[in-house]
C-alpha cells in the first residue's frame, strides 16, 4: 500500500509541476515599447517593427508608451491609416510626463501610429499580432500531456480503490 501511495504522490507532484508551468507562460507581461528608446523618432524605420517582431503578444499584456523627449501621440488606427500615415484625429498625447499604459484585450493585428509631423514617415509607427490563446503554440504539448498525468493518476486511484 505504501509503494501505492508513492506512486500516486509521484504523479500529483508531476501534473502540479505541469500545471505549474502552463500557469508561468499564461502571465501576462508589460512591455515598454521601443525599450529604452521609448515611443519617438526612431533611428531607423524598421526599428518598432524590428522591436515587435522579436515578441509575442497575448491578451492581457500591457505596452507602456514612455516619451523622453518632445510631444508625440498614440494613435489606433486601421491598417490602411497605418500605411498611409493618416493624421488621424482621435488620439491620446503624451509628453515627456505622460505615458500611456494600454492593455491588450482582444487577438487581433494592431495598427498604433505618432500623429505629429511627419514622425510616423520616419518610422514612428507600430504594427503587431495578438495571438487569440493565452498560450504560446508550442505548449499545447505541455497541455496534452499534463492531461495525460491528470488521466493516468485518476486510473491509478480508481485501480487501487477497487483492489
Ligand atoms: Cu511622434
Amino acid at each position: 500500500m505504501a509503494s501505492r501511495m508513492g506512486l500516486i504522490g509521484c504523479l500529483i507532484v508531476v501534473v502540479a509541476l505541469l500545471n505549474g508551468a502552463t500557469t508561468q507562460v499564461t502571465a501576462a507581461v508589460e512591455y515598454q515599447v521601443g525599450d529604452s528608446l521609448g515611443w519617438a523618432v526612431p533611428p531607423n524605420t524598421s526599428y518598432y517593427s524590428t522591436w515587435a517582431s522579436s515578441k509575442t503578444f497575448f491578451p492581457g499584456d500591457k505596452l507602456t508608451f514612455n516619451v523622453t523627449n518632445g510631444t508625440h501621440t498614440v494613435a489606433m488606427v486601421s491598417e490602411a491609416e497605418y500605411n498611409a500615415c493618416t493624421k488621424v484625429t482621435s488620439f491620446f498625447e503624451l509628453q515627456p510626463s505622460v505615458s500611456f499604459a494600454y492593455t491588450l484585450e482582444t487577438a487581433s493585428t494592431y495598427y498604433i501610429i505618432c500623429t505629429i509631423s511627419n514622425h510616423c514617415e520616419q518610422g514612428q509607427k507600430i504594427s503587431f499580432k495578438v495571438e487569440s490563446t493565452g498560450l504560446p503554440p508550442n505548449s499545447a504539448s505541455s497541455l496534452s500531456v499534463s492531461a495525460l498525468f491528470v488521466v493516468l493518476t485518476t486510473t491509478a486511484i480508481s485501480f487501487l480503490t477497487y483492489f
